[in-house]
């Protein structure tokens, strides 16, 4: 049985491994609901660990949430809610990327002595001065954005897609039916390489993805119940065997605080992949389906085995939390996180301070919902221009008990004017620092900019 020790503050500080799986929802895993997809191994870590059931991102789209993750802020403080042509993601050859002067969590953990490694998908920028060897890690091996953003798209700009190791293309187009499994190699590598430091190991791997035809290696190919999507899901289920096998051998594994969730929802397809059950709405925009996770986490004697927790966490309380367990430095800069370790480790009252201010449903750059203890309330944004003279329409207001009511069926605005008070206050305050539409934020710091982006592949 694993005790409840508190490690003594002289030993090492713990490895920290972090799985962010692609376009994957709450109800693609086991251990989440899935009867459809065998996936023992993260199963495994929700039984040795705890399952987070308000784990939130801060973003239904890759970019902003990957860039609110790396700085523990919101997407529009950093100014990566949008992609520098107005898009909700990044494109290849992207004048915006994550700004070098950000400070992310693998920079902050570099500084407390943590070899630092990310393998997998970046999506942050893909010129020299945006990529993540710029960013504070040591390692990179992967894509620098989606695996759905081929040549063929725009045959006349955009490169094949790259496979890179730290600043190099080594391979383009790259075979994507073995990213997971390589990514999977490399990783356990560096983990080897590195055993003698404490590590922060980020593997953002690519699948399920951006296409219809989620990609696999062959040992897995047409073996799940539901098809190519099925297929992804069960191999980054080995994935996660593959690197907790590689901790245990090299005795890592009780030292190491192992994360595993993904970066928005599951995309509704027709016929569908994916699920977000038993939430309502599909990725990429603001829905409980969009932004909340499955998310669970394992860390011998400190995470709770067996627990099931239902306070409101998010991707930027990561950094936070992390500088806290390696007693490393905050960056200089505001961020939004805050350290959740009383939630991690149930300690005390372990309430979420999201409670109080509220957490915040960006889409792009517009507000769109805020979540306080049990409720989230859907603000009333007006109909209004979108690209292309598209109108976007207007939104009525709703309040659901999210808690309690987690499909969203009864929505009870009227009964409660003073939840919606409240909650439409804490909204108003996160304008004046985030700003919403056409009304900028104090608070915003700008993105990088490169006005002359070339292709990683000539
Ligand atoms: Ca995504």
């Amino acid at each position: 049985m694993l005790g409840f020790v508190r490690v003594p503050a002289q030993e090492r500080p713990p490895n920290i491994v972090m799985f962010f799986v692609d376009n994957l929802g709450n109800g693609d895993v086991g251990c989440f609901g899935s009867k459809l997809h065998r996936t023992p191994h993260i199963d495994r870590l929700a039984k040795e660990g705890t399952r987070f059931t308000s784990f939130y991102v801060a973003s239904g789209v890759c970019t902003p949430s990957r860039a609110a993750l790396m700085t523990g802020c919101y997407p529009p403080r950093v100014s990566m809610h949008v992609s520098g042509s107005g898009g909700a993601v990044l494109r290849p050859l992207d004048t915006k990327g994550l700004n070098p002067e950000e400070m992310t969590i693998a920079e902050v953990l570099r500084t407390a002595g943590y070899a630092t490694g990310i393998f997998g998908k970046w999506h942050l920028g893909d010129q020299p001065e945006f990529l993540p060897t710029r960013q504070g890690f040591d390692y990179f091996f992967g894509i620098p954005y989606s695996d759905d953003q081929t040549k063929d798209k725009q045959p006349e700009t955009w490169p094949e897609l790259p496979l890179m190791r730290q600043e190099k293309v080594i391979e383009a187009p790259v075979d994507r039916d073995f990213l997971v499994k390589r990514c999977t190699e490399e990783a356990i590598g560096f983990i080897e390489r590195n055993r003698a430091r404490p590590m922060f190991v980020y593997i953002p791997h690519t699948m399920p993805g951006s296409t219809k035809n989620p990609f696999s290696s062959p040992e897995f190919r047409g073996k799940s119940a539901n098809g190519e999507y099925g297929d992804a899901v069960e191999e980054l289920d080995w994935s996660t065997g593959q690197i907790m096998a590689a901790l245990e051998r090299l005795r890592l594994a009780d030292n190491t605080l192992v994360i595993w969730t993904s970066d928005n929802g599951a995309v509704r397809r027709t016929p569908q992949q994916g699920s977000c059950a038993p939430y309502r709405g599909w990725g990429y925009d603001t829905s409980e389906g969009a932004m909340r996770m499955p998310c669970v986490m394992r860390f011998p004697g400190r995470v709770r085995a067996g627990r099931v927790c239902d306070e409101v966490i998010s991707t930027i309380d990561m950094l936070p939390t992390f500088a806290s367990l390696a007693a490393a430095k905050l960056p200089p800069k505001p961020i939004d996180g805050h350290d959740v370790r009383p939630i991690l480790f149930d300690q005390g009252a372990g309430k979420s301070p999201w409670d109080d201010v509220g957490y915040m449903f960006y889409r792009m750059d517009q507000l769109q919902a805020v979540r306080a203890g049990p409720w989230k309330l859907y603000l009333s944004p007006p109909e209004r221009q979108g690209a292309n003279d598209r109108r976007i329409a207007a939104v009525p207001l709703a309040l659901y008990d999210v808690r309690n009511d987690v499909g969203e069926t009864r929505e009870v605005a009227a009964e409660q004017p003073e939840v919606v008070r409240n909650l439409s206050q804490l909204a108003e305050a996160a304008r004046v620092e985030l700003g919403d539409l056409d009304r900028p934020g104090r608070s915003q710091r700008p993105a990088g900019y490169n006005p002359n982006p070339q292709p990683l592949v000539p």
